[in-house]
């Protein structure tokens, strides 16, 4: 982003932020003259760190926590039982039959039983998730990164977005009967810590974190790591789908990119 004097100011608080303080006392006296200096200092104390993030660029990477963090009850939030007959049906027999299907603007559309998951390299990270609603929790998750899944389906040149299709439907009243859903850009599908998880702490997922396989996006906030995926599809646009916003809760008023 360049203003009109074709001062790269993404680029300047970048730098800012990843010398700290040095080049900022350093430059100081230059820039403190100018308007928009102040205006930037100023929104540098109330930055948050969804602009840090979105400042330190697409791969930085969320912190993770040691074994000793790991929060002792990890609340479980949304669905959490889904009752829906084609999840019960996969539930009964602990998903044997259920199979990961990936398709849309692929080269090559897959599935893959949670046995063809698991023998797939993994990812196993500690990190915090931070809901909407105000609470966090920290949790060790273990699967496979999302990227892996996409090389192998081979995206086309057309493909903009990840849609995850869940089982659930969160609240009929509140939601029409309308399934759970969610999207990504393909700079957080691909990111090195977005996986598809089939274990936490340890253990195979419980149903009421999202089993068989959910995703963790650790850079964004909890309503965007759809729980119970069935089905990924890579699209152009995600005007047309549901609501037409990207997500279950962005149909009903969420941001679509929850950065934290
Ligand atoms: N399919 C599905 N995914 C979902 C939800 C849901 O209701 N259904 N709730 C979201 C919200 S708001 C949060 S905070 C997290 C909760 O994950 P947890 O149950 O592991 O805490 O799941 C997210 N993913
Ligand atoms: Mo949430």
């Amino acid at each position: 982003m360049r203003d009109k004097q074709g001062f790269d100011r993404r680029g300047f608080l970048k730098r800012v932020f990843v010398l700290g303080g040095t080049l900022l006392l350093a430059g100081c006296d230059q820039l403190s003259s100018s308007d928009w200096f102040r205006r930037m200092l100023f929104r540098a104390e109330t930055l948050t760190r969804t602009t840090q993030r979105a400042i330190l660029g697409p791969n930085d990477m969320a912190r993770e926590y040691t074994e000793a963090d790991i929060s002792p009850d990890f609340k479980p939030n949304g669905s959490i039982d889904p009752q829906d007959e084609d999840y019960l049906a996969l539930s009964a027999d602990s998903f044997k039959n259920w199979k990961l299907k990936v398709g849309g603007l692929v080269e090559r559309p897959m599935e893959w039983s949670l046995a063809d998951l698991r023998a797939l390299p993994s990812r196993t990270q500690i990190t915090r998730h931070d809901c909407v609603e105000g609470w966090s929790c920290i949790g060790k998750w273990k699967g496979v990164p999302l990227k892996t899944l996409l090389d192998q389906v081979g995206l086309k040149p057309e493909a903009r977005y990840i849609v995850f299709y869940c089982a659930d439907t969160l609240d009929q009243t509140l939601a029409g009967g309308a399934k759970y859903y969610e999207s990504l850009g393909l700079p957080d599908a691909e990111h090195a810590q977005t996986i598809l998880a089939y274990e936490m702490n340890g253990q195979t997922l419980p149903v009421a974190h999202g089993a068989p396989l959910r995703l963790r996006v650790e850079r964004q906030l909890g309503y965007k790591m759809a729980k119970y995926v069935m089905r990924i599809e890579a699209v152009a646009d995600y005007a047309d789908i549901d609501g037409g916003k990207g997500g279950f809760w962005e149909d009903r008023g969420y941001e679509w990119y929850a950065g934290i």
